[in-house]
């Protein structure tokens, strides 16, 4: 017997949650109507191995032309010349495009210079646990112990004593601007290549409320799923000098079949993002983060750089006499999702550090704005301050539904 019935009653029930709690993990965002329509169609049944008019199967029209289109808006979106620039659309995660880049430039072995998982880089940007930090020499760098901003000036002296040959900027859980000019300085004066990890920032960057990496990274790399709103999945922008390494590191390198429904639906939301209603909403989740941090902190909540640039914060929850894991699970319990994250400088463990991450890309597209946030951080304050009291958290809870069903996630999702 089948289980889809099952199947599709919990994805109903998960569409249910969703819909009746408030998400502020800061890497999740609802993916437009027409992206999800184009990631559940039969193009999900194609093999397209290789590259538009180069493929390893026959019956790629249709399929090529959808994959030149998202390449063409990738970089038009960012307003890239196609004599200088090239998008390879077929990494299917950032992780995957960050892979590619390092494969595609590097051998085994090779230095490079990431940012330090636990003061807000990624996995990815030479963590010991991951591939990045296995296969690759990675010198690491952080943020200031006092200010917790990232120090440049520190920052080009690692390079100076290290000589990278990749630098890698960007960041998970970092609330401020990133210097991606400072970034290229540093690089030039070691003779490094720069990749911008953007998949957080992509979003503002492109509505102009974060300075932009074009055209002083090498390389930049990004996930189409948190503030770009679009299919899970990743992509990487080079100079067109190193395109033939980047292509060859993504297939054959390291992935067979791209996933053709998937890489329609990226062409689909890198063109929503250059309409005006997207921008909009990019410079409103930047407000409504302000307005986030402003609450909590004016609630005795310490918050990271007292403040925030972009679409995340980052709280210590020692500052309410909690651990981040404690404090993200209370919430929960009232269906405000968030996640425990390690704060710079930590001494708790990665599995409950003590700091605890929010953003607001998710809520913005939802189309709240500073009045909601304002109630929401008073809502965190009372349940963070309260962890005896599971009748508060109840109550919220309630209140969390109703202020919901003024904010639809989809007008026409069915299953
Ligand atoms: N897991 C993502 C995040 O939450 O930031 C990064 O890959």
């Amino acid at each position: 017997m089948s289980i889809s019935p099952q199947i599709f009653e919990l994805i109903r029930q998960e569409v249910k949650r969703q819909q009746e709690g408030l998400v502020m993990i800061a890497s999740e965002n609802y993916a437009s109507e027409d992206s999800l329509k184009a990631i559940g169609t039969p193009l999900s049944n194609k093999y397209s191995e290789g590259y538009p008019g180069k493929r390893f199967y026959t019956g790629n029209q249709y399929i090529d032309e959808i994959e030149n289109l998202a390449k063409f808006e990738a970089l038009k979106m960012f307003n890239l010349s196609d004599q200088e620039w090239t998008a390879n659309v077929q990494p299917h995660s950032g992780s995957s495009a960050n892979i590619a880049v390092y494969m595609g430039m590097l051998n085994p072995g090779d230095k490079l210079m990431g940012s330090d998982l636990s003061q807000g880089g990624h996995l990815t940007h030479g963590s010991p646990v991951n591939f990045s930090g296995k296969l690759f020499n990675f010198a690491h760098y952080g943020v200031n112990e006092t200010t917790h901003l990232l120090d440049y000036d520190k920052i080009e002296e690692i390079a100076i004593a290290e000589q990278p040959k990749m630098i890698v900027c960007g960041a998970t859980a970092y609330p401020r601007t990133i210097d991606f000019a400072r970034f290229r300085a540093i690089a030039d004066k070691v003779g490094a290549l720069l990749l911008a990890d953007i998949a957080h920032i992509i979003g503002l960057i492109i509505a102009g409320v974060h300075p932009s990496p074009f055209p002083y990274a090498d390389f930049v790399t990004s996930t189409t799923h948190k503030t770009l709103s679009g299919p899970r999945s990743g992509f990487v922008i080079s100079k067109i000098q190193y395109a033939p390494q980047i292509d060859k590191a993504i297939f054959p390198g390291m992935q067979g079949g791209p996933l053709d429904n998937i890489i329609a639906a990226k062409a689909i939301c890198f063109s929503e993002a250059q309409s005006e209603e997207f921008k909009a909403k990019q410079i409103q989740t930047v407000k409504n983060c302000q307005a986030l941090a402003k609450k909590l902190m004016d609630e005795g909540i310490k918050v990271i750089t007292n403040g925030t640039d972009n679409h995340l914060l980052l709280i210590d929850c020692r500052s309410v006499n909690l651990l981040g894991k404690e404090g993200a699970n209370l919430l929960a319990e009232a269906n405000i999702y968030t996640n425990f994250n390690t704060v710079p400088y930590d001494p708790a463990k990665p599995f409950n550090p003590s700091g605890m991450r929010m953003g607001t890309a998710a809520l913005s597209t939802r189309g709240m704005k500073e009045e909601e946030l304002e109630m929401i951080g008073g809502w965190i304050a009372q349940i963070l301050k309260n962890p005896e009291d599971k009748n508060l958290r109840e109550e919220i809870k309630t209140k969390v539904k109703e202020l919901t069903l003024g904010f639809p996630i989809y007008e026409n999702f069915q299953i």
